[in-house]
C-alpha cells in the first residue's frame, strides 16, 4: 500500500524525488562534487538464513541532466567500489555492481520488517557541476540464491520434460528435451543450449513486482520526444488526456497512462501521468498508479529492462523462481508451490484504483484470472493478494517472495520454439537506449512471439481458466502475438549482481 506522501508529490509534479509502489519511497537527491545523497525507506523487507534464505533489495540509478544542449536525461554511471558508498542507520549496506549502472541496497544481516528514512550516499564516476539535475530510481528486486531446480513437470502445455538444472548443466550446457512448439514453424527438435545461456542455477536478483504503471510514467517522462514517439501509439504531441500505450477503444484494460501535458515535435518531450478514473485531473489517489502495466509489446518490455540497467530472464529462470531451489515439484503446480488456485477479478474490489486496492475475494492461490472469459477485466495492483497477515499460498508469492509470477500481466520470458534464442548470453541492459527510443543490447531477441525468442509465462488476468498460470505451462509458445502491444502483456526484469 502506498502512503498519501506520494499522490501529493504528484499532484505537486515534483520530478526529482522517485516513488514507486508499495511505499518505496526515495528523497529528492543533492549532489556535491562527486556524492550523490538521498534518502530511502520501504515496507515489509527482510533478509532470512532459513527457508529460501535470501533477502530482498532494492536496484538503485542515476540519471542525470545536465543543463543547456540537448538536456537530456542521461544515465550517470556510479563507483564499482562498495567501500565508496554508505548509508546511514545500521541495517542497510550498498553493495556496488561490476559496471558501474546501479546499486543495491539491501539489509545487511537477518531481520524483517519496514525500512525507516536512511540518508544513501552514492559515489559518482563523473563529479557533478553545480546545475547538473539527478533523478533516482528505485526498483524492489529479491535475490534468488544459487542452486539446482527442477524444470517441468510433465503434465502442463508444453511443459519441459522433467529434470534438474545443476552446476553441471549451466558448465556445460545441454540437449534439452520436451515439446518445443508448433509444428507449423519447422520440425521439432533436440535444441542444444550453450554455457552461456543463463538456464538460473546460478544466483540473480528479480523484481519483487511486475512494473507498475507510475514506474512506467516515470520511465516515458525521462525519454526525448522521439523516443516517447517511439514507444507509445500516438504523438507525444497528441492533446492533454490521450491515451499513451492503451489503444482508444473498446477498453483500455485499466490502463492509466495518458498525456498530461503534450509535448512539442522533435524538441519538448511530452509530460505523462496516470488517470485511471478519467476526470482530467492526473496522479489522484485512485488513477491507478500502482497497478500493472500491460500494453507493453517485447520491444517496450526490453527497451525499459535496457534503460534500467536490467535484463529479460529466461523460462528456466522463471521456474526457479516460482518453484525455488531444492525444492520438490509438484505436477501442475502454480507459483506458490500448490495446485490451490482461488479468482479475483477487476470487477470485485476494494478501494479500487488506489494504492491499497484489494481484491474482494480470499483464498488459497489468490491471483489474477478469470474463472470465465470476460473482455473487459483488467489487472490490479501490483502485490494486492499480499498482506502482513498472508502465508505464502495465500499470498499467491513465489518461494522466494515475488510476487504475481501466476496471474495478473503474463510474463515476457526468454526462451520458446526449440528454446529460441540460444545465443542470449544474460548481458544486462547499460541503462541507455537508442535515440530513436529501441533498447539495444547484444544478443537480446529482437522481436516477440515463440516462434522468435521472446514468449508469455505464467498467465493473466482475463485468462479464462488456470492453466497459463501453472510454473510449468508453456502453451503461449506457439503464439507470437507480443510482437505488438496487448492489454494483458508487460514483465519485470531480473539482473545478475
Ligand atoms: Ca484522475
Ligand atoms: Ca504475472
Ligand atoms: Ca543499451
Amino acid at each position: 500500500m502506498k502512503c498519501s506522501l506520494i499522490s501529493l508529490l504528484c499532484l505537486l509534479g515534483l520530478s526529482a524525488g522517485s516513488l514507486w509502489a508499495n511505499n518505496l519511497v526515495i528523497g529528492t537527491p543533492s549532489a556535491t562534487g562527486g556524492n550523490l545523497q538521498f534518502t530511502i525507506q520501504w515496507d515489509n523487507s527482510w533478509n532470512t538464513t532459513i527457508g529460501p534464505a535470501n533477502y530482498d533489495a532494492v536496484w538503485v540509478f542515476v540519471k542525470r541532466q545536465v543543463c543547456g544542449g540537448a538536456q537530456t536525461w542521461d544515465h550517470s554511471l556510479l563507483s564499482v567500489n562498495s567501500g565508496d558508498h554508505s548509508v546511514t542507520g545500521g541495517i542497510l549496506q550498498v553493495d556496488a555492481v561490476s559496471d558501474g549502472v546501479g546499486v543495491f541496497i539491501r539489509r545487511s544481516a537477518a531481520g524483517n520488517g519496514n525500512i525507516s528514512s536512511s540518508t544513501v550516499t552514492l559515489a559518482l564516476q563523473t563529479p557533478t557541476n553545480s546545475t547538473d539535475n539527478f533523478q533516482v530510481f528505485g526498483v524492489e528486486m529479491v535475490f534468488i540464491p544459487t542452486g539446482s531446480f527442477i524444470i517441468g513437470d510433465a503434465v502442463s502445455g508444453y511443459s519441459f520434460s522433467v529434470m534438474s538444472i545443476t552446476a553441471a548443466t549451466q558448465a556445460a550446457g545441454f540437449a534439452a528435451q520436451g515439446n518445443y512448439g508448433n509444428s507449423a514453424w519447422g520440425s521439432t527438435g533436440t535444441p542444444s543450449l550453450p554455457a552461456s545461456y543463463p538456464q538460473g542455477f546460478n544466483a540473480f536478483y528479480c523484481m519483487k513486482y511486475e512494473i507498475s504503471q507510475e514506474q512506467y510514467v516515470k520511465y516515458l517522462n525521462s525519454l526525448t520526444f522521439t523516443q516517447q514517439n517511439a514507444r507509445i501509439n500516438f504523438s507525444p504531441a497528441s492533446a492533454t488526456g490521450t491515451w499513451a500505450i492503451a489503444s482508444a477503444s473498446p477498453n483500455n484494460a485499466r490502463n492509466g497512462i495518458r498525456i498530461m501535458t503534450p509535448g512539442t515535435a522533435l524538441t519538448l518531450p511530452a509530460v505523462f501521468g496516470c488517470d485511471l478514473n478519467g476526470n482530467g485531473t492526473f496522479n489522484e489517489a485512485a488513477d491507478g498508479q500502482n497497478i500493472a502495466c500491460g500494453w507493453l509489446s517485447w520491444q517496450d518490455l526490453m527497451t525499459y529492462l535496457d534503460w534500467s540497467g536490467l535484463r529479460p530472464m529466461t523460462e528456466m529462470e522463471f521456474e526457479k523462481v516460482c518453484r525455488g531451489a531444492g525444492i520438490p515439484m509438484v505436477p501442475g503446480e502454480y507459483a506458490w508451490g500448490t495446485t490451490s488456485l482461488t479468482s479475483a477479478v477487476s470487477s470485485a474490489l476494494t478501494n479500487g484504483g488506489q494504492g491499497s486496492e484489494v481484491s474482494t475475494a480470499s483464498g488459497a492461490g489468490l491471483s489474477a484470472y478469470a474463472a470465465s472469459n470476460n473482455t473487459t477485466f483488467g489487472p490490479l495492483r501490483c502485490g494486492f493478494a499480499a498482506t502482513a497477515a498472508t502465508n505464502r499460498t495465500q499470498a499467491g508469492s513465489s518461494y522466494y517472495g515475488v510476487m504475481d509470477m501466476s496471474g495478473n500481466i503474463a510474463e515476457q520470458c526468454v526462451g520458446g520454439y526449440l528454446f529460441n534464442y540460444g545465443t542470449f548470453n544474460a548481458l544486462n541492459g547499460d541503462g541507455s537506449i537508442s535515440s530513436a527510443g529501441l533498447f539495444n543490447t547484444a544478443n537480446w531477441p529482437v522481436s516477440g512471439g515463440g516462434q522468435f525468442g521472446g514468449v508469455l509465462r505464467g498467465g493473466y488476468f482475463s485468462y479464462p481458466n488456470g492453466n497459463e498460470l501453472r510454473t510449468s505451462d508453456r502453451t503461449p509458445m506457439v503464439w507470437n502475438g507480443n510482437q505488438s502491444k496487448q492489454p494483458f502483456v508487460g514483465g519485470r526484469g531480473v539482473r545478475v549482481p
